[in-house]
């Protein structure tokens, strides 16, 4: 007897129905989501597997931020890619394990959508056995014309964005993605290769559980950092409860863990990285548009992360990000104290 069964919803179809609600949709949009699906399912195959194949440990090649990769980064980064080059969809794409954009060859004709991806976040966690992910966003092309992208494409602000998305393959494989109308997760069914519907309409609940900080660097935080970080822990007040404290170090795994029990995910600047080290473009702008898309906010410290024009592909920007009233919170202590510790970081 199937009736009075939930609906089973897979990823395509969901986003099919998405995109029925705009009438005036190509499915170009549509058509890349599926591609970017197939490309996690892949990579989940790999992830899975990584203990047992020969695909684990690093590859002697360095990424242009001189960290040593890992060999299913460049599995990832090669499928995501090749999955994208020729369908007609992207005119250009950027991946952090590359220095230049990857542009499409001119055997394909140029698309209209410009793909930045993160291919294997984390990854100092392959060999642990801990979650890792993939970010995705995706912008609309502003160059004139329909020849292949430029870096202008690239550089858009997050409020500019179309869609963004992240796969964590963690003790399931789950694709969480917004199109800008609320953040709907999916879960995959090993045993038919599916994506299905199991979050869906994510809201970060309220009030936040946890807080997501290295706290190995202390030492080098500002005053307003380790203020706020204080306060998460209720140390100015009795009588207020403290925020426990989970940090992975893969910040997929931390920002999911947040989004769905409610937190605040810190990789603030500090003395020795003046700009923080998750990068605007891979890492910021798709996590800040699924956090606000969920109802809640990411910052800089001083500003709203999607509201940065970025100047150049692989920017660092701190990050605060989480519960709105939890990133204003942040806000506050460093506009407050850091002036300072900013003015000397110059
Ligand atoms: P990783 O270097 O392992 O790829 O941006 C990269 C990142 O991981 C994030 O996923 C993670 O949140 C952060 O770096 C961890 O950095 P720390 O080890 O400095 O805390």
């Amino acid at each position: 007897m199937l009736m009075g069964k939930p609906t089973l919803h897979t990823i395509e179809r969901y986003i099919l129905e998405q995109q029925e609600q705009h009438p005036g949709a190509t499915g170009r949009l549509t058509a890349l989501l599926y591609d970017i699906a197939l490309a996690a399912k892949l990579i989940a195959r790999e992830t899975t597997r990584a203990g047992i194949g020969n695909i684990l440990g690093a590859t002697s090649a360095e990424n242009v931020h001189g960290e040593v990769q890992q060999k299913l980064d460049v599995y990832a980064d090669h499928v995501i890619f090749r999955m994208n080059d020729h369908t007609g969809r992207v005119c250009v794409m950027a991946s952090e394990e590359h220095d230049d954009l990857l542009h499409i060859s001119d055997r394909y004709t140029p698309g209209y959508y410009v793909l930045v991806y993160d291919p294997l976040d984390g990854s100092s966690n392959i060999d642990v056995n801990a979650s890792i992910g993939t970010i995705f966003a995706i912008h609309r092309r502003i160059s004139p014309g329909n020849g292949p992208g430029t870096l202008e494409d690239v550089l858009q602000p997050g409020t500019k964005l179309v869609a963004a998305a992240y796969v964590i393959y963690g003790s399931s494989t789950m694709m969480v993605y917004s199109t800008g109308n609320g953040v709907h997760g999916f879960t995959l069914d090993p045993s038919i290769g599916e994506f299905l519907l199991s979050h869906p309409d994510i809201r970060i609940p309220s009030p936040g559980q946890y807080y997501s900080a290295n706290h190995g660097y202390e030492k080098y935080w500002s005053p307003g950092v380790r203020r706020y970080v204080e306060w998460l822990q209720a140390l100015d007040d009795d009588d207020r409860q403290p925020l426990g404290h989970r940090y992975i170090g893969s910040m997929i795994a931390d920002f999911h863990r947040n989004l769905l029990q409610g937190g605040v995910f810190v990789y603030p600047y500090d003395a020795r990285k003046p700009t923080g080290k998750l990068r605007l473009t891979y890492e910021a702008q798709p996590l800040a548009f699924i956090a606000a898309q969920a109802g809640g906010y990411a910052s800089d410290g001083h500003r709203d992360i999607l509201t940065i024009q970025p100047d150049h592909l692989h920017q660092r920007v701190p990050v605060f990000m989480g519960n709105r009233d939890l990133v204003e919170r942040a806000e506050e202590f460093v506009q407050q104290y850091d002036a300072d510790f900013l003015a000397g970081l110059r």
